[in-house]
């Protein structure tokens, strides 16, 4: 666990950089598909989710079993049952700027996990800096 600092345009810039969004949909992709055949089924994303903890903590079992289906089906946008790249990708945008947007434009403290998706966002972001 480290303490960052992020902004909502920090969030922003990430997504809108094209290639590294582009590195971290297709290493999460490549990740949660464990089976390897190139799709995201019901399991592979909802374990996925528990990482990214996009649910509440407090949920009954119940209730995570309907809001983890409701995410998989924000996902499979054309219902076939599994999750490719393309619908992943354009889902996880929607939810980095939904997440940008809930962050605001003032930079917020918040503890991140070394393997976290913001911690990521953080490192890139510091090398962009960087290099500047
Ligand atoms: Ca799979
Ligand atoms: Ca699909």
């Amino acid at each position: 666990m480290s303490l960052c600092m992020i902004d909502g345009p920090m969030v922003r810039r990430f997504v809108e950089n094209g290639e590294a969004f582009d590195a971290m949909v297709k290493e999460r992709f490549g990740t949660l598909d464990t089976d390897g055949d190139g799709v995201l089924s019901f399991p592979e994303l909802r374990k996925g989710f528990e990482g990214l903890k996009l649910v509440a903590r407090d949920a009954t079992a119940a209730e995570l079993a309907a809001q983890y289906d409701a995410l998989f089906q924000k996902f499979d946008t054309d219902h076939n049952g599994s999750v490719d790249m393309a619908e992943f990708r354009s889902e996880m945008r929607e939810i980095m700027l939904a997440l940008a947007q809930g962050i605001g434009e003032s930079p917020v403290q918040i503890a991140l996990g070394n393997d976290s998706l913001l911690m990521k966002i953080v490192d890139l972001d510091d090398s962009v800096l960087q290099t500047a």
